[in-house]
């Protein structure tokens, strides 16, 4: 790095280095510089916003220098880099994190104490960066976290949106969505102005001749938007390592500021175009596992995708290299298809803007990106209507034919006599209207395509893609098993149960090889232990009641078995399942005599999550769920016995406080409809059991951490179809108890009973798609084998303790290390 100055200048730079807070005097004075200069306040009147603000500029500083010192030796050493192009990155609270990653927490408590704050609450004063809807997003974070923690030269490329995920908020017992305006103040951001990249839209393709007579494809005419770099830096946990995510923002290209109409006194319209530039950041689409085909985001996709590929192009050209070495130096991976025109940017960039001959350009392409695949689920593959890529992308739609063209004539000959194979295959759907495939579109594009579990990569072979695995032959497919980062969902989440692990693992390595818990297995029988992490258990479960009696007012007894399904709202998800297990429950405490009562085990049932706006049925479940809960918490008969929980507004900083208070949580999801699900291994890491269905990385759990350690029950993917067919043929009655259960909503005994007749006729009278019914009766015998097992507590614990110790391998650093060996072909940068 000192090479780089000149030699005259060097010793006056070098002296003058910034250096980190030695200890927490240095600490204190950088917090009071910050509150005295940076924020302009006096140190009298120091709130927790302005000392929030002080102490997330003073870590801040800290990571600059070894943001821009592993920028740097990235550069100079020149070495391939990978890019993980996202849609969405939700990150979180950034303060916590970092200070963990630097190792510098202690250091800061203490200083914050003597300044007159806690700790606890300056860290909650930070709104979440919630640029994303559910487990994507959230998989994108955790891959940022650990290519920073094992040294992978690695950028995110996303979009600022200026609204992230809206807030939940529960009115009556409905969702109500309020506006996510989380930009006020982020010390996280640096906005680079001098980093822009102009972005084409609409126009027309125009062909003329070069100068060798070669036909060349002009894109001209059209409109243009500015897109500008926002840098976040991306600390690693225990090393200097200090990776990049950059967010692009848009704005009306400068150029393209009417001034003629501004002179004219057409102010408004001009003000009009600006706005309608800023239109293409300004919000995250709100749905999961659902696309909704809506130009404003085809625009955002291209914007993105258009902005990163000019920085990735432009980065690569600066070490004059050959193109053919392009996949040599880049590896981009595509999370899911929303930056599939990535593949078509590139080929466009090779082709017009660098000349190059197809063949050359298309191995080039074909060799840069991976593709992951997140979903079975139809309603969530995403298809562009060609008449709305034709207007928006003229020349990435002749692309596209040409790509489909290739591929076609390839597949033709390879398969002459299967003549259906051509029609299901091509990356033009020939419906009414014609739409682009794009799931399609990224396996062509793509050397590699994974799933993100094992059950999920074996389905996407064996249906939605599998004429692509008769094209390709199988190893273009592979799967990479979802995890989480340890640091954020244990260390930084339960710090009490990491510090009584890391006391018995031998310190805290284990954060960096989470194989290592495998240590705790021999404490299984030890008595004190035991003791020690029932009491942490407990401790976390008095923090979230604390919790649920502030926002609820809702008392909730500790000692209960917590029964938590925190996830995003779906049919699919099945948390009308859970709702009805309630319902029963109810009931038949209702049936018992007072001393019956007395030997029920007491239960506390916890619901979270977001519907997307428009997704009526979730709401309805919302409703359900909340409507149950004001006739069941208070009801004299069941007291302690059940209550439930709906909490507002769920998102990572809640899932950090009620992921390590849960006994049990749900992950429940009709067979073969979860790709993977990663909170399942945020509960078991926390110490929680499982109940679930075999589905996603359930399975995996259950062979890692064995089958007398979670509570599986239901159908198997295999014999899904089967019972679908069944309902649709009559071949299928509602069990006596489920039949109950639809009776008393029915009734009215949970609010107007028409409000929930679709929700009952879903599954008794159409079709029953998730298959509920079938599931019902398992589900409610399991859930009493539950309630059997919790009452032996010595068992229970050694249950969890055994399960944490054979978590390792849902680090997800074991994930990107694979994808860094098996698509990437890129190895760490030592520091
Ligand atoms: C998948 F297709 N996922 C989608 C989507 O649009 N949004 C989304 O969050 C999720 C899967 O549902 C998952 O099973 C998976 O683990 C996650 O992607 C990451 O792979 C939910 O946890």
């Amino acid at each position: 790095v000192e090479a780089s100055i000149p030699e005259p200048q060097r010793e006056a730079w070098t002296k003058n280095q910034f250096e980190s807070f030695k200890d927490q005097g240095e600490f204190e004075k950088e917090v009071v510089r910050h509150v005295e200069t940076t924020l302009a306040r006096s140190m009298f009147n120091c709130d927790e916003t302005a000392a929030y603000s002080a102490t997330a500029l003073a870590f801040r500083d800290r990571l600059i220098k070894d943001w821009n010192k592993t920028q740097q030796r990235q550069t100079f050493t020149d070495s391939k880099r990978i890019y993980y192009l996202s849609l969405e990155f939700l990150m979180g609270r950034a303060l916590d994190n970092a200070m963990l990653n630097v190792k510098g927490k202690d250091i800061a408590k203490g200083g914050l104490n003597e300044l007159g704050f806690r700790i606890e609450d300056i860290i909650s004063q930070e709104n979440d960066a919630a640029l994303g809807n559910g487990g994507l997003g959230r998989l994108a974070a955790c891959f940022l976290d650990s290519m920073a923690s094992l040294n992978y030269p690695a950028w995110g490329y996303g979009l600022r949106y200026r609204y992230g995920i809206f807030k939940q908020e529960i009115i009556d017992g409905y969702q109500v969505e309020v506006p996510d305006y989380w930009l006020d103040f982020n010390p996280w951001e640096f906005p680079r102005h001098d980093v822009t990249v102009d972005i084409q839209f609409y126009g027309h393709v125009r062909k003329s001749q070069d100068e060798n007579g070669k036909t060349v494809a002009n894109w001209e005419g059209g409109e243009v938007v500015t897109a500008v770099a926002y840098d976040m830096p991306i600390p690693g946990y225990d090393t200097p390592s200090t990776n990049n995510l950059r967010l692009w923002s848009s704005k009306a290209a400068s150029g393209e500021f009417d001034f003629q109409k501004f002179n004219n006194g057409e102010y408004e319209s001009s003000v009009a175009d600006q706005q309608r530039a800023e239109t293409i950041s300004a919000v995250l689409y709100p749905n999961d596992n659902l696309e909704r085909g809506k130009e404003l985001r085809l625009k955002q996709q291209y914007f993105w995708v258009a902005a990163s590929l000019y920085d990735i192009v432009r980065r690569f050209k600066k070490s004059k290299r050959p193109w053919s070495e392009f996949p040599d130096q880049v590896a981009i991976q595509l999370n899911d298809t929303h930056p599939t025109l990535a593949v078509v940017e590139l080929q466009r960039i090779l082709l017009d803007k660098e000349g190059l001959e197809w063949d050359e350009a298309w191995n080039i392409v074909t060799a840069t990106f991976g593709y992951t695949n997140h979903t079975v689920l139809p309603e969530a593959l995403e298809k562009w209507p060609v008449g709305l890529v034709q207007h928006l992308l003229p020349r990435h739609l002749q692309i596209i034919y040409d790509i489909n063209l290739f591929f076609l004539q390839s597949v033709e000959k390879k398969f002459p006599e299967d003549r259906d194979m051509l029609s299901r295959v091509s990356i033009i759907e020939e419906s009414q209207p014609k739409m682009v495939r794009m799931a399609y579109l990224a396996i062509v594009g793509s050397h590699k395509v994974n799933g993100v579990a094992e059950l999920h990569s074996d389905l996407i072979q064996t249906t939605i893609f599998k004429d692509f695995v008769k094209i390709y032959g199988a190893d273009k497919f592979t799967n990479v098993t979802n995890g989480i980062t340890p640091r954020r969902w244990l260390h930084q989440a339960n710090p009490r149960l990491s510090e009584l692990i890391a006391s018995k693992t031998g310190g805290y390595d284990y954060l960096k090889d989470l194989t290592t818990l495998n240590k705790l297995e021999q404490y299984v029988d030890d008595k004190d232990f035991r003791k020690e992490w029932a009491e942490i258990k407990y401790a976390n479960k008095v923090r979230l009641a604390k919790y649920i009696k502030s926002t609820l007012d809702i008392t909730v007894n500790p000692a209960a078995l917590f029964d938590v399904q925190v996830k995003r709202i779906h049919e699919y998800k099945r948390q009308q399942l859970n709702i009805f297990g309630v319902i029963y429950r109810y009931l038949q405490l209702k049936e018992m005599s007072p001393e019956e009562r007395k030997k029920q085990a007491p239960r506390v049932s916890i619901f979270g999550g977001k519907a997307a706006p428009g997704y009526w049925m979730a709401k309805q479940i919302i409703h359900l769920i909340n409507n149950v809960g004001s006739v069941v918490n208070k009801d004299p008969d069941v007291g302690d016995l059940l209550k439930v929980i709906y909490l507002e507004d769920y998102n990572v900083s809640k899932a950090e406080i009620i992921i390590p208070a849960s006994d049990l949580s749900e992950h429940i999801s009709t067979a073969g409809t979860e790709a993977s699900g990663t909170s399942n291994m945020k509960f078991v890491l926390n110490g929680g059991l499982i109940i679930g269905t075999c589905d996603g990385a359930n399975i995996e759990i259950t062979r890692e951490i064995g089958q007398d350690n979670i509570f599986l029950f239901g159908t198997l993917s295999e014999d899904v179809e089967d019972l679908r067919h069944n309902h649709t043929y009559g071949k299928h009655s509602v069990d006596s108890g489920l039949q109950k259960v639809f009776e008393a909503i029915t009734t009215g005994k949970f609010g107007d009973a028409n409000d929930f007749g679709a929700l009952v006729s879903a599954v008794r009278d159409h079709g029953d798609y998730y298959l509920v019914s079938d599931d019902f009766q398992s589900y409610v015998d399991t859930q009493k084998m539950v309630d059997e097992e919790y009452k032996n507590q010595e068992e229970w614990v050694s249950k969890c303790i055994r399960s944490v110790a054979r978590m390792g391998f849902f680090s997800s650093d074991r994930c990107i290390n694979e994808y860094a060996e098996e698509i990437w072909n890129i190895e760490p940068l030592a520091v």
